[in-house]
């Protein structure tokens, strides 16, 4: 019979998990030790617990599969309750597994190091913030426990919490039963398809929205070729900018609303008809449409429901759903597939200074010269600037919001990929997590991180101009790539980003550290657009 911590990664791996990201501690060092000499799955380890949340994350985003973020108890789990609320908010399957005390431990009379209030008030906390959580204190129940809390992580796309008291890491224990798919009912499927399909027909405008789920369910290929069937208008969530890259599909662009292209809010506000398939109902996907989806004509298939209008139809799997649309698909308009021309044109190699857009343009031209790479994106100026790099994959937190995910997010992409991605992120976020990239040497990853350096928050900034604690200090960070192991280039001229971002790819040796320096104040059209719609919304409101 396998130990426990042998049993836990050995489920984990026939799951689909790839890796693990961790940081030990002296409650986790049993199971850390027994991670390393089993070798069921490698394990990177980062420098802050944040890091390794967003890693997982980043990981998980891009591959679909499960992740496992592993940590000690308190200091070490506590530190990663921000990822792991971001991962639970944005629907990625993130293992959260928890070194605990043993299980005579805590009867002593003496408080225990990294203890809050109660011995238990870690798990307190994360019951807050994942869908199924065991404590695994019993070897006779504990192979059961494991296969139901990795079975809810997969079938609902969002986090889950282990905790192994450290004297339990090598008991024995029975074999994990296998993976248990999910159970939809295959007919409301079809009865949720055939009114779809109906109200699509009927509809002077129909268009399809996608969102996150269709990639984190493993559907993307079956959308598309639903969008061919249909020959009606896609277009992505905010949150799901990325979704359908490089798919032959009639994709009309990201929706944003009024910070968005008008061409695109018109697809999405002026359709009778929206279907959303895998769509985050929050209002950075909706918020700043003013009210102009027609919600009462959209239909929502999440969380494995169908929504359409008032009817409602439980226990529908999003690629049951899907299947059951194509069946009896048929083609509803003439809007035409093919990959959409650059809209932004190069970049002009002169010595202009940076602005934004110039990025965007850059990156475009490196991947026309050079094939896309996987990207993320910290929350700034930085993922609205993404919205004018072609439509390649992204993963980056649209909703939650937080800052911090790009550099580790991109770590963790090429953890599990092998992948060299292109991180973007701004000055503040990198102060946040930016020293992950310290690790690049040990692990021989190699990302081009783009740093939108402001020296400025400057996000803040538009929407609350005035108040000087927005300025940052210039930290030089290209200076700093040495030392961890990469390599810098500081750029401030248009030429000079060109010649910075062919240099970045052409060396594979170490990650690469562009430092983009951009005037405060010069932000992207998109935000520029975003900002004038939510202060016209805001206007609205007041007046009304
Ligand atoms: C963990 C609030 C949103 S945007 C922003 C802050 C502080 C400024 C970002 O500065 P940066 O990018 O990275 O230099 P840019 O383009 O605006 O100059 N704490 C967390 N998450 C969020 N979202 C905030 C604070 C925030
Ligand atoms: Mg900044």
């Amino acid at each position: 019979m396998p130990g426990l911590a042998e049993a836990v990664l050995t489920a984990l791996k026939a799951r689909g998990a790839g890796e693990v990201f961790g940081i030990p501690g002296d409650f986790a060092l049993p199971f850390f030790k027994i991670m390393e000499s089993s070798a069921i799955l490698p394990l990177y380890t980062l420098s802050h617990e944040p890091g390794v949340g967003f890693a997982a994350d980043g990981a998980a985003r891009f591959t679909s599969r499960l992740s496992v973020a592993c940590v000690t108890y308190g200091a070490g789990a506590l530190n990663m309750i921000n990822p792991v609320a971001q991962a639970y908010a944005e629907k990625t399957p993130m293992v959260v597994i928890s070194g605990a005390p043993g299980a005579g431990e805590g009867s002593r009379g003496l408080l225990l190091h990294h203890q809050v209030k109660r011995l238990d008030s870690q798990w307190e906390i994360f019951k807050e913030l994942t869908c199924d959580q065991a404590r695994l204190d019993d070897p006779a129940t504990a192979p059961a426990q494991i296969a139901r809390v990795l079975d809810r992580c997969l079938h609902e796309s969002r986090p889950v919490y282990l905790e192994i008291p450290r004297d339990l890491v090598a008991a024995e224990v029975a074999p994990v039963p296998d993976y248990q798919p999910p159970q939809g009912h295959a007919e409301a499927a079809q009865s949720a398809a055939r009114e779809v399909l109906a109200r699509l027909k009927g509809a002077a405008r129909p268009a399809l929205m996608v969102g996150v789920e269709a990639r984190r369910y493993g559907v993307e290929e079956k959308i598309a070729e639903l969008a061919r069937v249909l020959k009606i208008p896609v277009t992505t969530s905010f949150m799901g900018r990325g979704l359908m890259a490089g798919k032959n599909i009639p994709l009309a662009g990201t929706y944003l609303g009024a910070a968005g292209k008008p061409e695109v809010s018109a697809v999405v506000e002026q359709s009778d008809c929206l279907l959303m398939l895998g769509v985050i109902l929050c209002d950075t996907n909706f918020g700043v449409s003013g009210g102009k989806v027609d919600m009462r004509h959209a239909i929502h298939a999440f969380d494995g429901q169908v929504r359409v209008g008032l009817h409602y139809y439980p226990e529908v799997l999003l690629g049951a759903f899907v299947d059951a649309l194509l069946k009896e698909a048929e083609a509803l308009g003439d809007a035409q597939s093919g990959l959409r021309p650059h809209e932004l044109g190069p970049l002009q190699a002169d010595d202009e200074m940076l602005h934004p857009m110039d990025i965007a343009r850059g990156i475009n031209d490196l991947f026309d010269r050079h094939g896309v790479m996987p990207m993320t994106s910290d929350m700034g100026d930085c993922l609205f600037t993404a919205m004018d790099i072609d439509n390649s994959e992204l993963a980056a937190p649209g909703y939650y919001a937080s800052m911090g995910f790009g550099v580790p997010g991109g770590l963790g992409v090429q953890a599990a990929t092998g992948r060299r991605p292109l991180i973007l992120v701004g000055d503040g976020a990198f102060q946040m997590t930016g020293w992950e990239l310290g690790n690049c040497r040990k692990y021989g990853w190699n990302p081009i991180v783009v740093l939108f350096n402001n020296a400025s928050w400057e996000m803040l900034r538009v929407f609350q101009p005035g108040p000087g604690y927005h300025d940052l200090p210039d930290w030089q960070f290209a200076n700093l790539a040495d030392g961890l192991g990469g390599r810098g280039h500081r750029v401030t001229t248009r030429a000079e980003l060109a010649a910075a971002l062919e240099a970045a790819h052409a060396d594979e040796s170490r990650f690469q550290l562009i430092e983009a320096m951009l005037p405060r104040g010069a932000i992207s059209d998109t935000l520029q657009r975003f900002v004038d719609a939510i202060r016209s919304l805001s206007a609205l409101a007041q007046d009304g």
